[in-house]
């Protein structure tokens, strides 16, 4: 899978070098390619945004310069089809169902708005055309200052779930969110006693089935999309 960002603030994604993820990279699981916007401002400001019309407070991202920036990743790829995540406060919130559904792309291209947003005819001319697939997605209903850390959260819940990227496969399975929709139940490792609290005792009596029982019963069930 390829992952491309394009963003005005690159330096965002410096964490993907680390941990599963730069793992992932490092053994050919995934690419990753992060684009400077402002490569394709032109003008002496090399300025990206400009006043929404109609008024009214902020700046929005151009139209123009977007469109290039994603023709250009578009010119260089040789995905079938591009997954383009547009993300925006305004958008569907972000599920687990998302990010399976995305594990399934070839690629996919992070457009990470700053300011008020970006011009809405890009994801609306980007719908047009066969070759892309237009999300906008949200993380949350609060507000950030960008789409890149909202980028981040997505990237990591799809890398993780692609064929070899975790130790286990088996933690897929079992964990929070799966598709009966538990939380995870709670967990304990050594030492059995620790400030006076003990460890489960149903935990440490090696009785498989009562095990299961318990964690069963102690796993909070929460639908897919969230409460
Ligand atoms: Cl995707 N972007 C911004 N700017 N704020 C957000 C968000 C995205 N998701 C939640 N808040």
């Amino acid at each position: 899978m390829r992952l491309t960002a394009i963003t005005i603030f690159p330096d965002y994604f410096s964490p993907l070098s680390l941990s599963l993820i730069g793992k992932a990279e490092e053994e050919g699981l995934i690419s990753t390619e992060i684009v400077n916007l402002r490569d394709f401002a032109t003008g002496v400001h090399r300025s990206v945004d400009d006043t929404p019309y109609g008024g009214g407070a902020g700046m929005v991202m151009r139209a123009d310069i977007w469109g290039d920036a994603i023709d250009s990743v578009s010119a260089s790829s040789k995905a079938k089809i591009i997954d383009l995540v547009i993300l925006t406060p305004s958008g569907r919130r972000f599920t687990q169902r998302d990010a399976v559904a995305l594990s399934k792309a070839e690629q996919i291209l992070f457009a990470c708005g700053r300011y008020e947003g970006i011009d809405a005819r890009v994801g609306e001319f980007y719908g047009t055309q066969d070759r892309f697939r237009v999300h906008h997605l949200s993380i949350g209903d609060y507000v950030l200052n960008g789409g890149e850390v909202a980028a981040l959260v997505v990237m990591e819940a799809v890398i993780r779930l692609l064929p070899g990227v975790l130790g286990n496969p088996d933690s897929l399975a079992e964990e929070s969110h799966n598709d009966e929709g538990f939380l995870e139940y709670p967990v304990y490792t050594k030492p059995p006693t620790w400030r006076g609290v003990d460890v489960p005792d149903v935990l440490l009596s090696g009785n498989h089935g009562e095990i299961a029982r318990w964690r069963r019963e102690n796993s909070q069930i929460v639908s897919s999309e969230g409460s």
